[in-house]
């Protein structure tokens, strides 16, 4: 029996030539900056997961985000898909404040940290700095190999699906 994919959260707050990133403190990805995200919950739309998760995490809260992206992450030796949908916005409310998980900053778009950040960043961030709607797929071995990837861009017009 196959297991279903787990299902995540992204935003991207991206403001001409500023993006605010956060330092992720605990958990998953500890010590790598990151947009701001988390699991759906039971019940909860990923929309609606993503706009609450910003919120924790960031105390920002950004009412139109746009779907731009699902990229799903296989991990050598883990049955579970980690399904990441990714959100951009560029209005929000309130100021940036650190949480207890994130410790939210502004990079200029042509400074960001991509050596302290995960390794796929690098290779999807300009579809998602450009405004492209796309959807990826990486293998990778532990926290810091990429195995095999694809990225494909989709029309401004598709809709982003979610397993
Ligand atoms: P919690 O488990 O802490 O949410 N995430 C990834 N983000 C990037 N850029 N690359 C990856 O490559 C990622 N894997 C997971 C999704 C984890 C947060 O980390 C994101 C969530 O926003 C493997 O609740």
């Amino acid at each position: 029996m196959s297991v279903p994919n787990k299902l995540l959260t992204l935003v991207m707050i991206h403001q001409n030539t500023r993006l605010l990133l956060g330092m992720k403190k605990r958990g998953f990805g500890v010590g790598r900056w990151n947009g701001f995200g988390g699991k759906v919950q039971q019940g909860e739309s990923i929309l609606d997961a993503a706009k609450r998760e910003l919120l924790e995490e960031s105390c920002v809260s950004a009412p139109d985000l746009k779907h731009i992206a699902r990229i799903d992450f296989e991990f050598v030796g883990e049955p579970q898909i980690l399904e990441v949908h990714v959100f951009k916005a560029s209005e929000f409310q309130g100021e940036p404040t650190e949480t207890e998980e994130m410790k939210p900053q502004w990079f200029d778009v042509d400074s960001i940290p991509f050596h302290t950040m995960w390794p796929d960043d690098i290779l999807w961030f300009p579809l998602m700095l450009k405004g492209s709607k796309f959807k990826g797929y990486f293998l990778f071995e532990g926290m810091d190999k990429i195995l095999d990837y694809t990225i494909d861009e989709l029309d401004q017009k598709a809709e982003i699906q979610s397993s």
